[in-house]
């Protein structure tokens, strides 16, 4: 089912704090879907292949530096670029995309910037049926073999970042336990990605409000 039906696509976003799980659990439903027949693609935020993204690259690798408010507005706009986004999800395509502007204003407002401020850029991207949180503490993030070289990769700030998307869940947010394992983690995001699916194909595409 998914392949045949001539309906939208759904925009499923997967969230949650550094090592939390989420490129492994995109890459596992997005193989699941696929092998029910669906026309689905991974999408992810950063994309840092395109100009926009190779800057974003650059400074996560503490490679370049940029100030807060500037970052924020390049990590926007790597999503403005995209496009194609509202083609896909129209032409029929889902698409799990691991990380959109939750990302963006949670990090963004564990440095302290408004949160309001932090969200201005973001209004007017294509809204997400469903967002997907893996929510894992800090500390058993830090345990899943460490948090790698990059910038925003410290325990102190993950718990901040944590605070944040805390305050952004909205009636679209469905909070799985990411410390379960993998499988039962794996098994609810199925479900509630395919129930998205479907439930979708009767609503027109919105955009973020915020
Ligand atoms: N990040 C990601 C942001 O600060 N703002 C954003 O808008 C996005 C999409 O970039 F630490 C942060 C979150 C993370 C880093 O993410 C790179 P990946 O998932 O490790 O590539």
């Amino acid at each position: 089912n998914g392949s045949s039906n001539s309906g939208r696509g759904a925009l499923i976003v997967l969230e949650g704090l550094d090592r939390s799980g989420k490129s492994s659990q995109c890459a596992r439903l997005l193989s699941f879907l696929q092998g029910k027949g669906c026309q689905v693609e991974g999408w992810r935020f950063p994309d840092r292949a395109t100009g926009v993204g190779q800057m974003i690259s650059a400074y996560l690798a503490n490679e370049s530096q940029f100030d807060d408010r500037t970052i924020h507005l390049l990590f926007s706009a790597n999503r403005w670029e995209k496009t194609l986004m509202e083609r896909k999800l129209l032409g029929g395509t889902t698409l799990i995309v691991n990380r959109y502007s939750y990302s963006g204003v949670a990090f963004s407002a564990a440095k302290g910037l408004d949160i309001q401020w932090c969200k201005a850029p973001e209004v007017g991207l294509v809204a997400p049926d469903l967002v997907i949180y893996l929510d894992v503490q800090p500390e058993k993030a830090v345990e899943r073999g460490g948090y790698g070289g990059e910038r925003y990769e410290r325990i102190g700030f993950q718990k901040k970042v944590g605070e944040h998307y805390h305050s952004l869940r909205d009636s679209t947010w469905k909070v799985i336990n990411g410390s379960l394992p993998m499988e039962s983690v794996e098994e609810q995001l199925r479900e509630l990605a395919m129930n998205c699916i479907l439930e979708c194909q009767g609503k027109q595409l919105a955009n973020l409000a915020w």
